[in-house]
């Protein structure tokens, strides 16, 4: 092999489903202080924080599609989810893989039913949006069904794969977490983990949308949308373990007897406790609110575990220094902020994911890098430190220079957001809109037509909106040139 191929890195790409950046200690926010992700943070330690990291459209589908392409969705075909991806078109683990990388995925896929096509020497994909208990795994072969966590059984295979590849060879190993989307179960060891953990609430948890119509209409409200057996695991009564409205009841009947009863033991004495008190309407939705955050925040526990161990692994096995490790997530999540869970909306809790890169050798321990980044970076950053030609095609950015700690003069200095699926399952009008250091302009169309803008600065949690204060017209009329200025350059003519 020529030297210079020996020397190429590995990549180690971990990304999970739904992991807000104010469940990550990293961050540093008032929730992940109680709920710490020590192992996450040793990637931060070791490397580089993205302190402004952003997706392209926040949604499971259209992320991972502008994370394998490094193009939006209007090009890459991929703008909901249910949409098809075109596995053949050109993304980075092709090419890589076309470069010599001996490639491999395990984990959620969900944009599409599998990954062929795109020439992984190993998958093994979750089916559909995938399941926490006894999964159903599609491989090459058919269909399978693994008894254990999914979380637990991700990472076995990841390490299966790293211990059994060929070593002459660099690799791209990706490792795609369920957890912690909805439905939110922790695993057997975690499940009481953070039942008598109260978190802090949101100041806008009960948020009156005045003046963003978009945001009075949606139906992710913590308290009004979750299911309350299938989501939130509430039972009928006092002594029962019988789940509320479960929607979804295959999440539990897949568990074995041992599992379901292990699992609703373990919630019995608070399900109990709240069955037995009268609650108002606002106790009701602030008791949901601990309860969502528990469950949510212990299954994240497991993602923390498996990134150790896969930390570990690399450590033991003299890999730790010729390896980039990236740990991302396909956007971030409402923990309560406007009342919400899920995510959709550019406001930023979900426009924002969280971004760890190390890269011992090449990026500093502890950098913090505070350039406007977003997921279609990924793909030219990976090609280019595999020393590939970044495709003119590519609308992202190697984000190599920041984390070599320069600062190019032309990095973007606003980011552009589309965001299409409707009714769906949270009625999230659609939008677009444009982001700079410190303000964001909003267009929402179809249901609803308007406009919004913020001051990220004085009003970090966008409740106020400026669109019609006389004093910001001139900024408007930038921002919505601006708005047009990106539209032209990535080739996306229709928002509204
Ligand atoms: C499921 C969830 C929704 C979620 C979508 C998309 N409902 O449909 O709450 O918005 O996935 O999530 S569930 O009760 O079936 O879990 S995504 O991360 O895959 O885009
Ligand atoms: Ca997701």
């Amino acid at each position: 092999m020529p030297v210079a191929q020996a020397r190429r890195p590995n990549i180690l790409f971990i990304m999970s489903d739904d992991h807000a950046l104010q469940a990550l200690s990293a961050y540093g926010s008032p929730i992940s202080r109680l709920a710490p992700t020590p192992n996450l943070d040793r990637i931060a330690h070791n490397g580089a924080l993205f302190e402004n990291s952003f997706v392209t459209n926040s949604l499971c589908g259209p992320s991972r599609a502008a994370m394998l392409t490094g193009k939006f969705g209007n090009k890459n075909g991929f703008n909901q989810n249910g949409d098809q991806f075109d596995n053949y078109q050109p993304t980075w683990p092709r090419a890589l893989k076309d470069a010599g990388y001996q490639t491999a995925i395990v984990g959620k896929w969900h944009i599409g039913h599998d990954p062929k096509g795109m020439k992984f020497d190993y998958w093994k994909v979750l089916r559909d949006q995938g399941e926490y208990y006894n999964p159903d795994f599609i491989t090459p072969d058919g269909e399978v069904r693994e008894h254990g966590y999914a979380t637990d059984l991700i990472t076995d295979m990841g390490i299966d794969w790293l211990d059994h590849r060929d070593p002459d060879k660099p690799f791209v190993l990706m490792v795609h977490h369920k957890a912690p989307h909805r439905n939110w179960m922790p695993a057997p060891r975690h499940l009481t983990k953070y039942l008598n953990t109260k978190f802090p609430v949101p100041d806008n948890f009960f948020d009156d949308y005045e003046g963003r119509d978009a945001a009075a209409i949606q139906a992710m409200n913590v308290h009004r949308n979750m299911y309350e057996g299938h989501d939130l695991k509430m039972t009928t009564g006092v002594g029962s373990s019988k789940l509320r409205y479960n929607r979804w009841p295959g999440a539990f009947d897949r568990m074995t007897p041992d599992q379901r009863k292990a699992f609703m033991d373990a919630l019995q004495q608070s399900n109990d406790a709240m069955n037995a008190k009268e609650m108002t309407q606002r106790e009701m939705a602030l008791w949901k609110y601990q309860r969502y955050l528990q469950q949510y925040l212990a299954t994240i526990v497991s993602v923390d575990e498996s990134v150790g161990r896969l930390l570990d692994y690399l450590d033991t096995h003299g890999l730790t220094d010729n390896t980039i490790v990236v740990y991302t997530s396909d956007q971030g999540f409402y923990l309560g902020e406007h009342g919400w869970f899920d995510k959709r909306f550019m406001y930023e809790e979900s426009f924002r994911t969280p971004l760890l890169i190390q890269y011992p050798g090449h990026i500093k321990p502890g950098t913090k890098i505070d350039s406007l980044v977003q997921n279609i970076d990924y793909a030219p950053t990976f090609m280019d430190y595999a020393g590939l030609q970044v495709p003119d095609a590519v609308q992202g950015r190697s984000l190599r220079p920041l984390l070599e700690g320069k600062k190019p003069a032309d990095w973007r200095k606003s980011l552009y957001y589309h965001y299409y699926e409707y009714p769906a399952f949270h009625r999230v009008t659609p939008h677009c809109g444009v982001r700079d250091q410190r303000y964001k302009l909003i267009h929402f169309y179809g249901p609803i037509e308007s406009w919004e803008l913020f001051d990220e600065q004085s009003d970090r949690e966008e409740m106020h909106n400026l669109i019609d204060d006389p004093a910001q017209v001139t900024r408007v009329v930038a921002m919505k040139r601006e708005l047009l200025r990106l539209q032209a350059k990535y080739g996306d003519q229709s928002c509204g």
